[in-house]
């Protein structure tokens, strides 16, 4: 295989609080592909564009009411240098992603989508939120990762970008490669177990212990299907229209 064709996934971000992407830069699965090459990140602290003395990057709400609203002409100078760097790295400019509780929810479909990508920019707000001009002005797309409530937007694009390096090619061991197959299939996973053999008094299921290889195949999708109907029963639904092999069919009745 050339090493070359490798596909590779450039992520700016601007952010406040930069130094938090040490979550996704310096451990794990994303660390170990960021350091063979399989990603890159550009961090942009807006504080670092600023021209007053304060380094001021937030401001009262016109109107009034509580918390702070980041201004608009920082954010817009990180974003161009962001843009300047993709330029240069990646000889293209990818699309402004703004992460926000008012976004649409973040799933498998886009995460996949995404790494297919050369570039991304990812725009991290605080307090009450950042000034709507700049975001009508240089927002592209809006993605939230739930409905709750965060801090900011820093947690919600380390989980976007944790996701999407998993599905670049050589991210992941053949162990866990193997393993995602089985269940991004839009199946719940099935239960795991492991040594000894009984942990207070509840043994094994005795179908894992076989080694009868279609057998336990057959026991973990039955105990996957049955797990999602009772706890994701949407899901299965969603699968139902899509098609279900006969086998499913058989298991989950
Ligand atoms: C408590 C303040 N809220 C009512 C005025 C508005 C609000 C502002 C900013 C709520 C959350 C945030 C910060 N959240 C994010 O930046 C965020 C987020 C989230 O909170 N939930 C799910 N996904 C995301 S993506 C970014």
């Amino acid at each position: 295989m050339w090493a070359g064709a490798r596909q590779v996934i450039r992520f700016d971000v601007v952010s406040l609080f930069p130094e938090t992407f040490a979550a996704v830069a310096d451990s794990g699965i994303s660390s170990r592909s960021l350091a063979r090459g399989l990603w890159q990140l550009g961090l942009w602290n807006p504080r670092d564009f600023t021209q007053d003395t304060y380094r001021t990057v937030d401001d009262r709400p016109y109107g009034g009411g509580p918390g702070m609203v980041l201004l608009a002409e920082p954010l817009a100078r990180a974003l161009d240098a962001a843009a300047a760097a993709q330029s240069a790295a990646r000889g293209t400019v990818g699309k402004v992603i703004y992460l926000s509780p008012q976004g649409r929810r973040l799933d498998h479909a886009t995460v996949v989508e995404l790494a297919g990508r050369e570039a991304v920019t990812l725009l991290c707000g605080r307090y009450e939120g950042v000034d709507e001009r700049l975001l009508l002005q240089r927002v592209d797309e809006e993605l939230s990762i739930g409905d709750f409530v965060l801090s900011g937007g820093e947690i919600a694009a380390m989980a976007l970008i944790d996701a999407v390096v998993r599905q670049l090619p050589g991210a992941l061991g053949d162990a866990e490669s193997a393993a995602e197959e089985s269940f991004v299939n839009g199946l719940l996973d099935c239960p795991q177990y492991t040594r000894p053999e009984v942990v207070g008094g509840e043994r094994v299921p005795e179908a894992l212990l076989s080694g009868h290889h279609e057998n336990i195949r057959r026991w973990r999708l039955k105990q996957a299907l049955g797990r999602t109907w009772l706890r994701r029963p949407e899901l299965l639904a969603a699968r139902r229209l899509s098609g279900m092999s006969e086998e499913e069919r058989a298991l989950l009745e």
